[in-house]
Parts: C-alpha cells; sequence; structure tokens
C-alpha cells in the first residue's frame, strides 16, 4: 500500500451509538446519555478505540434527531450539555474517542435560521435555505418549482403562504436543504455545528449526506422514469453536484485541518474515481468515506449465496480506494439505516443465526478500511418479527411508505425497513431487554430471552465473546488484515468466499463459506496453512460446514 499505515484513524475499530435505542437510565422508555456513560466500560471491553454517537442535538424528531433545532443544544430526553461534556471525557479517561454526527445538508424548520429566513423575503438569512416561486399550470393550479421527488416520498418542496414560496427538502418537510451557495451560510455552519464541538474535545465527525451539498443550479426537471408519479427521483441534480469537492476543500481547511480528528463521510453511490476526489490523500477533502454499493445485495433471499458474486465485486472495488488509489475507505455491514446483516446477509433462524453471525465477524475483522460496528450486531441483533403490524414501525420512511403502497408492501417493508436496525438493544433477559424500567419508546424485538448481553457474557461460545476475539486479532495482525492486499480468489465461486490478505510474502488466507450447504474446502495456497481462528471447532479439514468460516496463516 502507498498510503502511510501509521495513521491512527486507519487502525481503529468503531462502535455506533444511536441514542434512542441505546440505553434508558430514568425510565422515561428513551435511551439517554446518562444510560451511554453507564455502559461505557462494556463498550470498551468489546475492544473497540471509537465511539460515533448518531444525533444527540436538540431537535423536534422528526427523521430522529437527523432535523436539528440547535447544534449546540442537547435534546432534552437524551440529558444536558453536562451530560454530554461528562461522556466526552469518561470516554477520554477510557483511552477511547469520541465522534459526533454533523448533519449540515439541511436543518430543522425550527432552527432558528430556517424561522428567520422564512419570516420574509427581505430577511438577511432568505438566502440561507432555497427558496422558489410557484409555477402555475394551464388552469392557474398553483404547483412547486419543478417535478423533483424527495427522498420520503411526495414532492420535494414545501409551500409555505407567508411569503408565497416553496422551500426544497430532499428529506422530510420538516428538513429544510440549506444553500451551500452562500458563502455566509457556509461559515456559519463551519462556526456554529463544527469548531464549537472540535473546542469541546471530540475527535472528529461522521458527516451525513456529505455528497448533497452542492444543488444543480439549473433546478429544471429531471426526466421521468416513474411516469405513474408525480415527483421523480432527482438524485442526479445533486448527488456529487458541480462545486461539492471544493466545498469539501474549504470546510476542511476552516475546521477538520486544524485539529487531530478524522472525518468518515456518508457519500453512498460513487465510482471508484468520483470516491478518490473525496477520500484521495492528497485531496484534503475527507478521510474515509461510506459506500452504498452493498444495499440491496441479498435483501429477500437469506442466505446471500446467489449474490455472493456480487458481494464480492463490491468489496474488491472498495479495496481499489486503498490499494490502488492512495485513499482509505471503511468496512460496515450494519447501521441505523440498515436492516440487520444476519438477517440480510446471513441466516436469522435459531439454528444458523449465531454460526452466520461469526461468519460475519470474520469477513469483517479480515477486511481492509476501517471498521465500524453498530450497536447490538455484536450479540446477533436480527430483523423485526415478520408477524408484526404497521403500527410497531416507527420511523417516517416506513410509514410514508405504507401511507403510500398499503397492506401489500409490508413483507417489503419488513425486509428494508430502517426500523430493523432501531429497536432497543437486549441488554438482558428481564422485561423490555433491560433496556428501560419504563414503557420502551419502540417495541422490543421478541427474542431477546434468547439474544442479550448477559447471556453471552456467560458464555465463552457466544458471539459476543467470537466479536472480542476477531476484534482483537485484527489489531493483533494488522499487517495483514487492515493493511494486508486483498486477492480474491475463485471469484465466480457463487458459495464460498475465498481471499488472502497478503503482507510482503506472507499471508492470511480465509475460507467463508456464506451457503447452507457443506461445501469441499480447496487450499489455493501452495503452501501449509495454520489454524488461527474458526467458527466451527473441530470441523473436517475437507469440508466447509454451512455458515463455516476459516482464517489461517501461511508463515
Ligand atoms: O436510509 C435511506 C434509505 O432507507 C437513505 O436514503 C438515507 O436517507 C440516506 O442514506 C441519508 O441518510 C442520512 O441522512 C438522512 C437520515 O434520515 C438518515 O438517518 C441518515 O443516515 C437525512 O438526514
Amino acid at each position: 500500500m502507498t498510503v502511510d499505515e501509521d495513521v491512527w484513524w486507519k487502525n481503529v475499530s468503531v462502535y455506533q451509538i444511536w441514542p434512542a435505542s441505546f440505553k434508558d437510565s430514568n425510565g422515561d422508555g428513551v435511551g439517554d446519555i446518562p444510560g451511554i456513560i453507564s455502559t461505557l466500560d462494556y463498550v470498551k471491553s468489546l475492544g473497540v478505540d471509537v465511539i460515533w454517537l448518531s444525533p444527540m442535538y436538540e431537535s423536534p424528531q422528526e427523521d430522529m434527531g437527523y432535523d436539528i433545532s440547535d447544534y449546540q443544544k442537547i435534546h432534552a430526553a437524551y440529558g444536558t450539555m453536562e451530560n454530554m461534556d461528562n461522556l466526552i471525557s469518561q470516554v477520554h479517561k477510557r483511552g477511547m474517542r469520541l465522534i459526533l454526527d454533523l448533519v449540515i445538508n439541511h436543518t430543522s424548520v425550527e432552527h432558528k435560521w430556517f424561522q428567520e429566513s422564512r419570516s420574509s423575503k427581505l430577511s438577511p438569512k432568505r438566502d440561507w435555505y432555497i427558496w422558489k416561486p410557484p409555477k402555475y399550470d394551464v388552469n392557474g393550479n398553483r404547483l412547486p418549482p419543478n417535478n423533483w421527488a424527495s427522498v420520503f416520498s411526495g414532492s420535494a418542496w414545501e409551500y409555505d403562504e407567508l411569503t408565497d414560496e416553496y422551500y426544497l427538502h430532499i428529506f422530510a418537510k420538516g428538513q429544510p436543504d440549506l444553500n451551500w451557495e452562500n458563502a455566509t451560510t457556509r461559515q456559519a455552519i463551519y462556526d456554529e455545528a463544527i469548531t464549537f464541538w472540535l473546542e469541546k474535545g471530540i475527535d472528529g465527525f461522521r458527516i451525513d449526506t456529505a455528497a448533497m451539498y452542492s444543488k444543480d443550479q439549473t433546478f429544471e426537471d429531471v426526466s421521468i422514469v416513474n411516469p405513474n408519479c408525480q415527483w421523480q427521483p432527482c438524485i442526479s441534480m445533486y448527488q456529487n453536484g458541480p462545486r461539492i469537492h471544493e466545498f469539501h476543500k474549504e470546510m476542511n481547511e476552516k475546521t477538520f485541518s486544524r485539529y487531530d480528528v478524522f472525518t468518515v463521510g456518508e457519500i453512498g453511490s460513487a465510482g471508484v474515481e468520483e470516491s478518490l476526489k473525496y477520500v484521495s490523500s492528497k485531496a484534503n477533502e475527507l478521510n474515509m468515506m461510506f459506500s452504498f454499493d452493498m444495499l440491496g445485495i441479498g435483501i429477500g433471499r437469506p442466505p446471500i449465496s446467489k449474490d455472493l458474486v456480487r458481494f464480492k465485486r463490491v468489496i474488491k472495488k472498495n479495496f481499489l480506494l486503498m490499494d490502488e488509489g492512495d485513499g482509505w475507505s471503511t468496512f460496515y455491514l450494519e447501521n441505523h439505516d440498515q436492516p440487520r446483516s444476519i438477517s440480510v446477509f446471513g441466516d436469522d433462524s435459531p439454528k444458523y443465526r449465531e454460526r452466520s453471525g461469526k461468519l460475519l465477524a470474520l469477513l469483517q475483522t479480515t477486511l481492509s478500511g476501517t471498521l465500524f460496528l453498530y450497536q447490538g450486531q455484536e450479540i446477533g441483533m436480527t430483523n423485526i418479527p415478520k408477524d408484526w403490524p404497521i403500527e410497531c414501525y416507527v420511523d417516517i420512511e416506513s410509514k410514508n411508505y405504507f401511507n403510500e403502497n398499503g397492506m401489500g408492501s409490508l413483507d417489503h417493508i419488513n425486509q428494508l425497513a430502517r426500523d430493523n436496525g432501531r429497536t432497543p438493544v437486549q441488554w438482558n433477559g428481564s422485561k423490555n431487554a433491560g433496556f428501560t424500567t419504563g414503557e420502551p419508546w419502540m417495541k422490543v424485538n421478541d427474542n431477546f430471552p434468547d439474544v442479550n448481553v448477559q447471556a453471552q457474557e456467560g458464555d465463552p461460545k457466544s458471539l459476543l465473546v467470537f466479536w472480542r476475539r476477531c476484534l482483537k486479532m485484527r489489531k493483533l495482525y494488522k499487517n495483514y488484515f487492515i493493511h494486508g492486499k486483498l486477492n480474491i480468489i475463485d471469484e465466480n465461486n457463487e458459495d464460498v468466499f475465498y481471499y488472502s490478505k497478503q503482507s510482503g510474502d506472507r499471508y492470511a488466507y480465509v475460507a467463508l463459506n456464506f451457503s447452507r450447504s457443506r461445501q469441499k474446502f480447496v487450499n489455493h495456497s501452495s503452501k501449509n496453512l495454520q489454524l488461527l481462528i474458526s467458527n466451527v471447532p473441530c470441523s473436517d479439514y475437507q469440508w466447509l460446514e454451512p455458515f463455516e468460516g476459516r482464517v489461517y496463516l501461511n508463515e
């Protein structure tokens, strides 16, 4: 690799905490910051180095905190600024680091900037958001300025009677897009949302929707891809837009580069060349990125076997950013926007849940890129049971989707909904899984008596204990697993994922059976292999059991 292997943020493992569902300390049914503080020894014990905390800022919670009304206040249900200062120091005291979510494509409608902006066309902050006059059809009916659809359904424009104009909201109505063309707005974002927190000593940011700030300024209609809908997907008008790299360079220069911190941008879709513009070490934009290439693979047909070849290609592309480019990347299988990985890439039936979870742990801890683990993933939390009615889904995206598509869409929602990753963390087998002593804001997954932290702590064969071993192994052999060159072997094999991670003339050899059937084990290396770790003890060397994974060293 041409990259500097010793940069600290390449070697860390990150644990994501989504506050509403992590741990409630005061019995109001909502997770909170004191609850997080009470679990820090547990988090540290996993072997992770950094915590990424999803939005804990003041917010009306139309989109679970991704609609911020004040960057410098804490959402009351989560606690106070004093609690937050305490969290920062308690995390540091344990030798870990803390990064926050940076949501600056949009604010909440309740943010004072928006309140001022909407108050009058003459407001000095009018231009801080994107306002356009209505269009009228031949019959004089008022229409939005163009046919762009919001990500969360309906038009991307909302009419405001007060000034007879529409504002743009790529996400919910309560999330108006900031106007990044305005340099004063950008500086206010840097000062209020970024530098304020860097000065408090946090260690970086996960940057929300980081490819979306630069909109195509023509604001023209997009071509019609869904003839039955009035509003059309408009990603081409904002994704990797004309000034996006200029904005990132400026933001980095004026904020992050002045501190010892790292940034990870939620980029979504971008080819290798475009991705490198963000994460090449020469670009001075972001340190690493999340791509969405993996989304959709495996969904609806567990196990992943038939999609395994696609899965391998995505992993190979991700690796190109680090190997042939001079950039860095991430590897994640879950976050708060995704269904649970065992349900998508493994098999969540009681028979294979634990084993396929361990297989995914082996995959994740042997691939390069900064590792991101999501709350509950370490104990194998799974998707929402198929028989839950729509009332149990609370996310704005699921609710809007159901309202537009009706009862027939429930199956689809069950597979894809963000709610799957948002059920409360299962701490023990007592009422509400030990998440709260009150009424949980979101229903706890029915499998908590079997799947919980306490039960797994006491079982040396558990997934939790296995994750700890894997995370330790990743660090111990970081020359292979974090920095080694990836060679995918037998790429068209639809059942087994074989690869090596090479460091100099030595390598680790990995064999992962993603199918529900036994597969012949093939040693593609010319040398003797020494088993480092596997998820099926004492299996037959010649065969890989269903969902068996093994990691060997060749030394
Ligand atoms: O979650 C998605 C689809 O299910 C994505 O389209 C998602 O909206 C997109 O990845 C942007 O996500 C981020 O910004 C959103 C917020 O709702 C997500 O939770 C956040 O991760 C708006 O701030």
